[in-house]
């Protein structure tokens, strides 16, 4: 492995308030894990990133699988953001023309714009969806990950979509601070690069879903966050599962700082 700068170090450099801030968060509570909530009630996703709260350095949501979303859910997650220090990204993927994805982002029951810190889009619809999700993002000094790889089997996320994905990001570096990908994409240090796809104990889901450990997707492929689901919220004891994830990746950075 090479050597890398230090999540400080990179704080220092990037531009983008939520860039800095998260590096901050990775740094001070050393934590690269980010749990997926993926959980279908309010009160269960509560519950959870209470519990893993100081573990992390994002909770990662799916908010349109909850059955009672409303107002008060995101006064109290964004609460519990507050005081266990971590930021939110709502897993949207949007994937449409930047007129409706605009909608999407601002609009409807869930008006992610208002509390998500961080969203994530396909680059399959061209630069128009970054161009319509910024539009309502900036303003409200919020950023966007691009897909450029997927954990799933037989994904089509590869090669030269890959590649012009992390163009487009570069031309569009006052709104994405990184990528959702599978391995290191871009040597550009203010990029931050966010992996799916980790378990410690599993190799997949039977449908299509594809684990590494922590080990293999920070050192080997140089991911800078990981991103757990169910090996955290499956576990009997989701709290001492969130504290073996952080302790794995964050060894698993220090060994990358030093190595
Ligand atoms: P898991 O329970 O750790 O398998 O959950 C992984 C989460 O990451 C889940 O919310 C997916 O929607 C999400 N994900 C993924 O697994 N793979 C990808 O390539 C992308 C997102 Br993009």
């Amino acid at each position: 492995s090479r050597k890398i700068l230090s999540y400080r170090e990179r704080g220092d450099l990037c531009q983008h308030p939520v860039a800095k801030q998260l590096f901050g968060i990775m740094e001070s509570k050393k934590s690269n894990l980010a749990v997926s909530a993926d959980l279908c009630t309010t009160a269960q996703i509560l519950k959870l990133a209470d519990e893993v709260g100081p573990h992390i350095c994002m909770l990662k949501t799916h908010v349109d699988i909850i059955s009672d979303f409303s107002a008060e859910f995101v006064q109290s997650l964004t609460e519990l953001a507050n005081r266990h220090e971590f930021l939110i990204f709502e897993d949207r993927k949007f994937a449409d023309i930047g007129s409706t994805v605009q909608h999407q982002y601002r609009d409807g029951l869930f008006q992610i714009a208002d509390w998500a810190h961080l969203i994530n889009a396909h680059s399959l619809p061209g630069a128009g969806v970054l161009e319509g999700l910024k539009q309502v993002g900036l303003g409200k000094q919020r950023a966007c990950l691009l897909i450029a790889e997927m954990s799933s089997q037989g994904n089509l996320a590869t090669g030269e979509y890959t590649k012009a994905t992390v163009k487009m990001a570069e031309e569009h570096q006052d709104f994405v601070v990184g990528f959702i990908s599978q391995s290191q994409l871009s040597d550009n240090p203010a990029f931050i690069h966010m992996t799916p796809g980790v378990q410690l104990s599993g190799l997949g889901d039977g449908l299509g879903q594809q684990y590494v450990s922590p080990w293999d997707a920070v050192v080997t492929r140089r991911a800078d966050v990981i991103i757990v689901g169910r090996g955290v919220y499956k576990d009997p004891d989701p709290a001492t599962a969130a504290q073996s994830y952080q302790t794995a990746a964050f060894q698993a950075y220090q060994h990358r700082l030093t190595n």
